[in-house]
């Protein structure tokens, strides 16, 4: 398998985007346990957590996913939580019997995924945000209501997208969007997020299926000097804290086992999305949006140059990350062209 390392790994830059007093006295900005970035991981290493957690953890996982694995539904048969996903199940097995699985053939089983019309591809479903009332432009979008998939992601690149042209400032040294090594690899792995893809991956998938990676309220880039904690500007941003009234997706006080994070039980590995009930947001106008906080980073659009080597802002911490960088105003950043097994991302609309 040839992947690329990143060699720097996070670097540590969060700045918050709220006073440190509306944390409580309990969250220590500066201490290890809250750090914004930490090192990053390899995809080796989770897979050893895997392998080690993987009996109670997959339970867990599935337990909840459940909910979103339709697998309930489709499954209808313990076996399913696995194959069905990868819906070879589906035809194969009790397919035709079960008949509810005959359909997920194209993978398609999760409660917030459906086929995408233009495209028949399986995608993320989203919601949609109030843009800022006194913006005069085209201020309200869609997100999706989660991270890309595995699963996803994969159909798009068996549409073998064309990779980007060499001249293209920010991407030209991308020759492949395949993410560089593998994500979680056990049950229900179609429904983890997709990882170790980079920022042009996640440009090009967004753009592929006729999204765009999360960005500025009305099109375009986020700035990256103005929009990291800016609900009016960036899109990510207004979608995690509702609108600017939250620390966190789920309210102003961080909740240790809300969100798929480094903290009491974690797993220490992604989990399927949408299978942490309470990790989602609630305001009317704003709900229904799903790890925002915690289970992977995600990209955003909205780097400080052209290049690989840009910084893009990352979003939202990981399960590697403890309270402060799983807050929605944590300001974590990588290369344009790095990787990591707790990085991945979700798209918008205009
Ligand atoms: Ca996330």
């Amino acid at each position: 398998m040839n992947f690329r390392m990143h060699h720097n790994g996070f670097r540590i830059g969060c700045r918050l985007a709220f006073s440190n007093s509306l944390l409580g006295a309990g969250f220590a900005v500066a201490t290890a346990v809250s750090a914004c970035s930490g090192t990053k991981t390899t995809t080796t290493d989770t897979g050893s957590v895997f392998a080690t957690g993987g009996g109670s953890l997959a339970g867990g996982v599935t337990g909840a996913g459940g909910a979103v694995g339709t697998g309930g539904v489709t499954g209808t048969n313990g076996t399913l939580s696995v194959g069905g996903l990868t819906s070879t199940g589906g035809t194969t097995n009790v397919g035709g019997a079960t008949s509810s699985g005959g359909s997920s053939g194209s993978g398609c089983t999760g409660s917030y995924e459906l086929i995408q019309g233009n495209t028949g591809l399986c995608v993320a479903k989203m919601v949609s945000i109030a843009g800022p009332a006194d913006d005069a432009g085209p201020a309200d979008y869609s997100i999706d209501v989660t991270e890309v998939t595995q699963g996803q992601y994969d159909a798009w690149l068996s549409t073998d997208p064309e990779a980007p042209a060499s001249t293209d400032r920010n991407c030209g040294w991308n020759k492949s969007y395949a993410s560089q090594s593998p994500g979680y690899m056990g049950a229900d792995a179609e429904h983890h997020p997709v990882v170790n893809v980079d920022w042009c991956d996640a440009y090009a998938y967004c753009e592929g299926i006729g999204k765009r990676l999360c960005g500025a309220i009305g099109g375009g880039a986020v700035a990256y000097s103005l929009g990291f904690a800016d609900a009016g500007i960036s899109q990510w941003y207004r979608a995690c804290t509702s609108g600017g009234t939250h620390i966190f997706p789920y309210g102003d006080t961080f909740q240790m086992g809300y969100c798929n994070g480094n903290a009491g039980g974690a797993l220490q590995q992604t989990t399927a999305v949408g299978s942490l009930g309470q990790c989602i947001t609630s305001v009317a106008g704003y709900a229904d949006v799903h790890d925002l906080s915690g289970n992977v980073s995600e990209w955003e659009d909205s780097c400080n140059s052209a290049g690989q080597l840009a910084f893009c802002r990352l979003r939202g911490g990981s399960y590697y990350n403890d309270v402060e960088g799983l807050s929605c105003g944590c300001d974590n950043y990588d290369d344009r062209n790095g990787v990591s097994a707790n990085v991945g991302f979700r798209c918008c609309s205009l």
